[in-house]
């Protein structure tokens, strides 16, 4: 489906002279943030932290996208002063600071968040929280050729969150990118259905939050050049998709993919491009059929079922996510894939579609929220503005 709802004009603040027309192709810009892709040559990245990170309180919202295990272990996990060291953190900062060490191999250059205190208490006049992590850039923004965009992002315990970024985009806006934040939306408690019950397999999906307020995660969007693939989410609404589209304006198009999924959070488990023309998709999520038309012209591969992991917690006891996280990877350019090491059924299906995996670990970051798609936010490829598609 092609939900080209927005129709009405680009608001006056977005000069139509700053997008450029909806064809060809502009010349390769110098700009210190620059990215259009998921598979260009990756040049500069953010990689998230796992310092002083609590498991969030527990909300209906939470709900929306963790398992309902964990779900109720937050009513004696949620905003403990730390996460336990031993058995939750040292193993997983250790698996990042290695994935670190790999990318500065692979001549990328890293740039690391603040480190941020989740376990303090904040608070709005109309509720209060404490955070959770700081280890998924991610989620809280988006980055379209030169510009960052805040997303408008729907958990209370993240609402600080951008704050750890700061410094850095500062750095990166006075090197002259561009730096936008979508309306901080206020949370109020009627955003989210407090009797909220994830969905069962033959019901229709239904979402914890509503249309009252716009948000969104960026990681439920992912980028293609002129076209943008999105799903629908726990924690991004028609309202936050509408956004998007009307602020990108005539030079992008935002493509709406459903997901079978019965909690849905952020698409880079759904689909996931691995280059132009190499669509891998979640054979429990996605319906090929119902797929937008767009995607005819384009190789769509199902994803290998997730091989057991042992000895992590990547998709066991305390995990944030599904067993899909074995999607979860990062393109380094057009033939290399980061991937994870304890997924050897996903590393055969890179090697069989021509790509090059470089396998790495971070089986103990399910708990902080992703993979190495998750735990990143890729600042700069050698990329131009594109369309991947006919028409
Ligand atoms: O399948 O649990 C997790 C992706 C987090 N960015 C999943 C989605």
């Amino acid at each position: 489906m092609y939900l080209d709802t927005a129709t009405a004009p680009a608001p006056a603040h977005v000069a139509p002279s700053v997008r450029p027309p909806a064809t060809g192709t502009s010349t390769e810009s110098r700009c210190v943030v620059n990215s259009h892709n998921e598979w260009d040559t990756l040049e500069e990245i953010v990689v998230g932290r796992l310092d002083k990170s609590v498991f969030p309180q527990r909300h209906p919202s939470i709900l929306g996208g963790a398992p309902k295990d964990l779900y109720l272990a937050l009513l004696l996990l949620g905003g403990r002063k730390r996460r336990p060291r031993k058995v939750f953190v040292e193993p997983a900062a250790k698996e990042l600071e290695d994935f670190v060490r790999l990318l500065e191999s692979e001549g990328v250059t890293v740039r690391r968040p603040e480190v941020m205190d989740h376990s303090r208490k904040y608070g709005t006049p109309q509720w209060k929280s404490k955070g959770c992590v700081t280890a998924c850039p991610r989620d809280c923004f988006l980055v379209v050729g030169d510009e960052i965009i805040e997303s408008p992002m729907s958990w209370r315990c993240r609402y600080f969150e951008p704050h750890a970024y700061y410094q850095l985009f500062k750095e990166y806006y006075d090197q002259g990118a561009r730096w936008t934040s979508a309306p901080k939306p206020p949370l109020r408690n009627t955003l989210y259905d407090k009797q909220y019950k994830i969905p069962k397999q033959d019901e229709p999906l239904r979402y914890v939050i509503n249309e009252s307020e716009i948000v969104f995660d960026a990681a439920d969007f992912i980028r293609c050049g002129r076209d943008i693939f999105v799903t629908r989410s726990n924690v991004t609404n028609l309202a936050g998709i509408n956004w998007l589209r009307r602020h990108l304006g005539d030079g992008y198009r935002i493509h709406e993919i459903e997901t079978l999924c019965r909690q849905p959070m952020h698409i880079d488990t759904t689909i996931v491009p691995l280059g132009p023309g190499k669509m891998m998709i979640n054979p429990k999520y996605v319906d090929r059929s119902r797929l937008p038309s767009i995607l005819n012209s384009w190789e769509i591969r199902e994803a290998p079922k997730p091989d057991k992991v042992r000895g992590g917690l990547f998709n066991e006891v305390g995990s944030m996510c599904s067993v899909w996280l074995n999607m979860n990877v990062l393109m380094l350019d057009p033939q290399r894939v980061v991937v994870d090491r304890s997924q050897p059924s996903m590393i055969q299906f890179f090697k069989d579609w021509g790509l090059t995996p470089i396998p790495c670990s971070l089986k103990f970051l399910g708990p902080f929220g992703g993979s190495f798609h998750c735990v990143t936010l890729d600042i700069r490829r050698k990329s131009t503005l594109q369309s991947y598609f006919q028409a």
